[in-house]
C-alpha cells in the first residue's frame, strides 16, 4: 500500500468516527481523559498529513474544553486526566501557535505537578488526590506533557519534571531485563505488576523524549525494550485483540499506537511500524458498514452505532498512527 492510500485511510476513519459521535466539538459521552485521547488522534492526524484544515477542529474542540471544563482543571481529582489534556493541548499549540491553548496546559500542568509530587515511594506522582497510589498511568503521561511544555515554552525546567517522573516510573514500574511496565504501587508498597498498552506506550514516549534531550543512548535502549515486549511477549507478534472490558481499556491501544510510530520514526526500527500496519490491516477489514473499528481489532466488527465513544476511537488511532 501507498503511503497515499493509508493517509486516505485515515482520513476515512476519523471521519466515519465523527460521524456518528462528534458535534460542535463534543465527541458524544467522551468525558476529560477519553476526550483528551480522542483529541490526540486529531493531532495526529496534522503530524502525518500536515493538513492545516485540521486546525478548524482543533479550535472546537479547545472551546469545548472550556465549555465543558473551564480554564482551570483542579475539580477533577484525577491527576492523570489532566496530563492526558495538557499533552492533547500542548500538541495543538505546537501546530497552530495558538496561546491560549499553550496558557491553558501549561497552568494546569503546573498546578497538577504541584499537588500531585511527593517524595513518598520514592518521588513520582501521585495518581489522584487522595495520594493512596503511585500509577504509571500519571508519570508517564507527566513526563510526556512536561517534555512537550519544555519544547512548546521554551522553559528547560519542565525537563527537569520530565525526568523526575521518568527516573521514577524506571525505578519503580519498570523490568529493564524484560521491557515490563507495571501498572501502579500503593502506598503500603504493594505492586500491581499487569501490564497494558497504554503504559508500555506512554513509557516509550517518555523515553524518546529524555533520549533526545540528554543523547543518552540507555533511554532509546528503554524504549526499544518496552516495545520488544509490547509487540513480542503481550501480543506475539500479532493482532492486538483484547482490552474490551470496562470504560478505560478499550482505548489504550489507541495511545500505543501514537508512541510506536514515533518509535519507528525516531529511531528508524521500521518492525514496529511494520506491526502497527498489520494492526491497522486488521481492523480496516473488520469494519462495519459505518466504517467502525472495535476495539477487538482482529474480530468483525458488528453493523449499528450503539458503541462506546472511546472504544471505537482506539482503532481510528492505530489507522491514523499506522501512515
Ligand atoms: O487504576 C488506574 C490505572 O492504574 C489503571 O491502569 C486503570 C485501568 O485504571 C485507573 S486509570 C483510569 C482512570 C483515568 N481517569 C479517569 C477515570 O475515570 C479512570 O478510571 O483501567
Amino acid at each position: 500500500m501507498t503511503r497515499e492510500e493509508r493517509l486516505n485511510r485515515a482520513r476515512e476513519a476519523v471521519e466515519a468516527h465523527k460521524a456518528v459521535y462528534y458535534r460542535d466539538g463534543a465527541y458524544k459521552k467522551a468525558d476529560f481523559w477519553d476526550y483528551a485521547e480522542i483529541f490526540e488522534i486529531i493531532d495526529d492526524l496534522y503530524e502525518v498529513s500536515g493538513d492545516r484544515t485540521l486546525f478548524a477542529q482543533m479550535e472546537e474542540m479547545a472551546d469545548f474544553v472550556l465549555r465543558a471544563y473551564g480554564e482551570n482543571w483542579e475539580k477533577n481529582p484525577f491527576n492523570d486526566d489532566i496530563m492526558w489534556l495538557v499533552i492533547a493541548l500542548t500538541r495543538a499549540y505546537r501546530f497552530t501557535g495558538e496561546e491560549r491553548y499553550l496558557k491553558l496546559a501549561r497552568e494546569n500542568f503546573d498546578r497538577t505537578f504541584e499537588r500531585a509530587a511527593s517524595e513518598d515511594l520514592g518521588g513520582g506522582l501521585f495518581w489522584r488526590i487522595e495520594n493512596q497510589s503511585k500509577n504509571t498511568c500519571v508519570n508517564c503521561p507527566g513526563a510526556v506533557a512536561a517534555s512537550y511544555l519544555a519544547e512548546a515554552a521554551g522553559d528547560p525546567s519542565y525537563w527537569e519534571k520530565a525526568a523526575y517522573c521518568l527516573d521514577w516510573a524506571v525505578k519503580t514500574m519498570f523490568e529493564p531485563e524484560t521491557g515490563k511496565v507495571y501498572d501502579c504501587i500503593h502506598m503500603d508498597g504493594r505492586v500491581s505488576k499487569w501490564s497494558s498498552t497504554y503504559n508500555q506506550g506512554t513509557f516509550i514516549g517518555s523515553c524518546l523524549f529524555l533520549w533526545k534531550h540528554t543523547g543518552e543512548d540507555v533511554w532509546r535502549q528503554y524504549a526499544l525494550k518496552a516495545a520488544d515486549y509490547t509487540v513480542d511477549v503481550m501480543y506475539g507478534g500479532g493482532i492486538m485483540n483484547n482490552e474490551e472490558q470496562g470504560n478505560d481499556l478499550p482505548g489504550f491501544k489507541g495511545i500505543l499506537a501514537r508512541y510506536i510510530r514515533k518509535l519507528s520514526d525516531e529511531t528508524g526500527e521500521e518492525r514496529y511500524r511494520e506491526w502497527l500496519r498489520a494492526n491497522a490491516d486488521a481492523a480496516w477489514e473488520n469494519r462495519n458498514a459505518k466504517g467502525l473499528m472495535g476495539t477487538r481489532l482482529a474480530e468483525k466488527t458488528p453493523d449499528g452505532t450503539d458503541f462506546d465513544v472511546f472504544s471505537m476511537s482506539a482503532a481510528v488511532s492505530v489507522t491514523v498512527n499506522a501512515v
